[in-house]
């Protein structure tokens, strides 16, 4: 049924404009075939050497000269290779006709693009057109800033991203806490004496706001200095397996044990703030407000029993050096931004706030965040509100659980066309099914993606930019989040088809386009000119050499240039984290303020739940999960990485199991409010009783999508399950686990 009638295609003259940039790379003269760069696939950024034969991709491996990975890599770093040989992978803009997608040339997508969107925007509004940008975005520094440029082209309030469905508690605790929301606490994990993980699950996911490869050996130097981890999570994952420690907690109540740790610290005065006592405020303040919460009130939310909440406190206050670090699963979660705030607070009154071993703040050679400071944007917060539901802005998005009914609500304002980049939310978003309809009902879409996948099978077009291999890389967002400051710069390895374009290239066609068929929106020359000089490339020499380690003006001599940093091929290790309060902090007193009021606020709230309670016997609480040949939803294209037993299988404790006279391998039907899957059933005791698990990224049976391994391999979404109308209604970021669901 699908017509690929290919048509004459020609690409617009951004296509064939190689970009020329002096470079020196030695060692890949001396060595033709070798190529070095980070791999781009998650955040631990290990670098890696990919040997090619005759433009072909014939090994890829560990640099072992990589000063940050030292040779690290995990079983995912293939699919640099898998992905950009992949025969389902679009080469062409493609367009979405009744005898299904056909081939058009990128000067007739973008023209009817263009025309499309600005069209609807003139009879509906500019907030008829919303974007969705996903996790990929921040993979590519190109990306992310010709993205920023579309968005700001379509004047659209509607802009969302997979921020909302992950990350935003962190922001939103760094812009009360310090004032910029970019500004991120790192744990200090080389350094570190006592490491207290909660809600990650670091040995699989390679790290995440912790850019630290090859973790496990990590892990095993801080036993060789005599240090502790400590894991707290519903489930007893691969890294709670390596550690001193692991408390089982009930989902969802991880603020309850913070509030205790913190009650239990001042209670046995074991706080000291130490270096911080001149930067902070309300201590006295946050002390009073924890009294209540002691380890009894905390026992009974969490079923993480006294003594061992106690003694937790004490170890924690009284080590050397000690951090603590949350991740998805303490921020996907009802009460995500306050245990974001808490895990800090924790971290602050022990005095290991900006202090080795402690949770530290990088200096990237690339100072994204010094810039957008500069630029006075530090971060933002409802400074408006979504049509629908009334949920608040955050950074200048709107929550994702919001996108469907915006879309599907009629009335002044609704959604009628959408523009995705590097997303896939009908699988990573709350309610996808929900989704998936609003989608199919929009006026116009268009997805900029490499596939035919859940989500862009709706698109009236799909543009397909460049892959890995094929363009540059500067980790402009890890290096930012890593726990040493390093710096590292390749070119691209492979040569792009030619009638290919960078995702960058796209989104500037994009613009170049919408002006055209709106000439109100040509921005005023200088800064048209401005923008085409200004590449992402020329923006990243740019940081370079004007960052905290930049040549500056200085043609010769010590400091960075971009030109420096390509001719160091495994990168440059710019040395491990420093103190750097309170220059660093962008709150207008130079303060931390211990107990910002919204937080007070949000306490009433988490009251308020336990005095809720509707659960019932019958209700399991579910949570996700990820295994190492995962990427969220896109890998499951390469046989490799879905071959061999099935992972798509819902854990349940062996006490839950007999409860309902279930075996293992048993079909099972989980129904949440929002809908119903059938899984096969795993039991083990690795999950707490009271618990089920489910990973996300599957799902892969809907119709249309072009993807034969990944259908063969389907799974099912656990996002057919989450719940849009179940977030952190402090912050709007989805609440992805702790679903309450029933299991038959
Ligand atoms: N239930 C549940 N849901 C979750 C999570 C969870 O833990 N549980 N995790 C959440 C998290 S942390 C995240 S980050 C989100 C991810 O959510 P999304 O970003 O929406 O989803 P991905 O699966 O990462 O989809 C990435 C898309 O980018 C495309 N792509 C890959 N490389 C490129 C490229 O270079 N350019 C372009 N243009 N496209 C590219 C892929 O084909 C794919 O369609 O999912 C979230 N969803
Ligand atoms: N292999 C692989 N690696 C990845 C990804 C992938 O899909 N596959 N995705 C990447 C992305 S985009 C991200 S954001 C990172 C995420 O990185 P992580 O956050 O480290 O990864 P998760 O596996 O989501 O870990 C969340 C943990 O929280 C636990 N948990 C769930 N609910 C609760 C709760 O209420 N309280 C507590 N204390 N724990 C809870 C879960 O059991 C799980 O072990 O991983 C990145 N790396
Ligand atoms: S851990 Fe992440 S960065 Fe390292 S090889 Fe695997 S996917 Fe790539
Ligand atoms: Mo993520």
């Amino acid at each position: 049924q699908r017509a690929h009638t290919p048509t004459t295609t020609t690409a617009p003259t951004a296509t064939r404009h190689i970009e020329a940039w002096p470079h020196s790379e030695p060692s890949r003269r001396r060595l033709p075939n070798m190529h070095y760069r980070n791999c781009h696939l998650c955040e631990a950024m290990c670098g890696v050497v990919v040997e090619t034969r005759d433009g072909h991709i014939t090994s890829i491996k560990g640099d072992e000269q990589d000063p940050f990975s030292r040779g690290h890599i995990c079983p995912k770093a293939l699919g640099l290779k898998d992905v950009h040989e992949d025969p389902n992978r679009l080469r062409h803009p493609v367009k979405r006709t009744a005898d299904g997608w056909v081939e058009v040339s990128w000067r007739e997508a973008f023209r009817d693009i263009a025309a499309r969107l600005v069209a609807l925007q003139r009879e509906h509004g500019k907030n008829a057109v919303a974007t969705y940008f996903g996790n990929p975005q921040v993979h590519s520094y190109s990306a992310l800033l010709g993205g920023a440029t579309l968005a700001r082209s379509l004047r659209s309030i509607h802009r969302y991203s997979a921020t909302s469905v992950d990350q935003l508690p962190h922001h939103f605790a760094s812009l009360q806490l310090f004032g910029h929301q970019l500004l991120l606490p790192i744990p200090d994990v080389d350094r570190t004496q006592f490491l207290l993980v909660i809600g990650g699950n670091p040995l699989v996911s390679n790290g995440s706001l912790m850019t630290a490869p090859d973790l496990a050996r990590r892990l095993k130097d801080l036993r060789k200095r005599h240090g502790q981890l400590v894991v707290v999570d519903p489930r007893r994952t691969e890294t709670a397996d390596v550690a001193d420690q692991h408390l089982f907690i009930k989902p969802g109540t991880d603020a309850w044990l913070l509030l205790a740790l913190l009650q239990v610290i001042f209670d046995e005065k074991l706080n000291t703030l130490d270096h911080l006592s001149s930067v902070t405020t309300g201590l006295d303040e946050l002390k009073a407000l924890v009294a209540p919460f002691t380890p009894e009130v905390a026992a009974k939310h969490t079923q993480i029993d006294t003594h061992q909440i106690r003694e937790l406190a004490r170890r924690f206050a009284r080590a050397e050096s000690a951090v603590c670090y949350g991740r998805m699963g303490v921020s996907t979660q009802e009460f995500g931004a306050l245990c974001q705030w808490l895990i800090q607070a924790l971290n602050i009154v022990t005095g290991n706030l900006d202090r080795p071993g402690g949770a530290m703040f990088t200096r990237p050679a690339f100072d994204a965040l010094g810039l957008s400071s500069a630029m006075g944007q530090r971060g933002s917060f409802d400074r408006r509100r979504t049509r629908v539901r009334a949920l608040p802005e955050f950074g200048g998005e709107f929550p994702v659980a919001a996108l469907a009914e915006e879309i599907l609500t009629p009335g002044d304002g609704q959604i009628k066309a959408l523009v995705t980049a590097a997303g896939n939310p009908v699988l990573s978003t709350p309610n996808g099914r929900q989704l998936d309809r609003a989608l199919a009902q929009l006026d116009f879409m268009v997805s900029i993606d490499i596939y035919i996948n859940e989500t862009t099978r709706h698109a009236h077009y799909i543009l397909p930019p460049t892959f890995g291999l094929e363009r540059d890389h500067y980790d402009l967002i890890f290096h930012a989040l890593a726990i040493r400051n390093t710096t590292k710069y390749a070119d691209a390895l492979l040569k792009p088809s030619p009638n290919s374009m960078h995702d960058w290239q796209i989104f500037d066609q994009l613009v170049e386009h919408i002006e055209a068929a709106d000439p109100s929106r040509k921005r005023p020359w200088l800064e048209r000119l401005r923008a085409k000089w200004l590449t992402p490339k020329r923006s990243i020499a740019l940081g370079l050499r004007f960052g905290p380690y930049g040549a500056r003006w200085n043609p010769i001599g010590k400091g960075l240039t971009l030109a420096k940093v390509a001719a160091a091929p495994h990168g440059i290790d710019l040395g491990p984290l420093k103190p750097c309060l309170p220059n660093r902090l962008f709150t207008r007193d130079k303060m931390i303020t211990l107990v910002p009021p919204i937080f007070r606020k949000d306490l009433e709230r988490l009251h308020q739940s336990a005095t809720d309670a509707s659960v019932n016997a019958s209700t399991l609480s579910l949570i996700g999960r990820r295994d190492l040949r995962t990427n969220n939803s896109w890998l499951h294209n390469s046989r490799r990485f879905v071959k061999g037993p099935n992972r798509c299988t819902l854990l349940m404790n062996p006490i839950d199991a007999s409860a309902r006279h279930l075996e293992n391998g048993a079909m099972v039907t989980v129904t949440s409010r929002v809908g119903s899957v059938h899984a096969e059933l795993k039991i083990t005791d690795e999950i707490a009783p009271g618990v089920v698990s489910l990973p996300h990224g599957w799902g892969h049976d809907r119709e249309g999508i072009k993807l034969d391994v990944a259908r063969a391999h389907p799974g099912v979404s656990v996002n057919d399950l989450t719940d849009e109308q179940h977030l952190d209604s402090l912050c709007g970021n989805a609440a992805l686990n702790g679903v309450p669901v029933t299991v038959s």
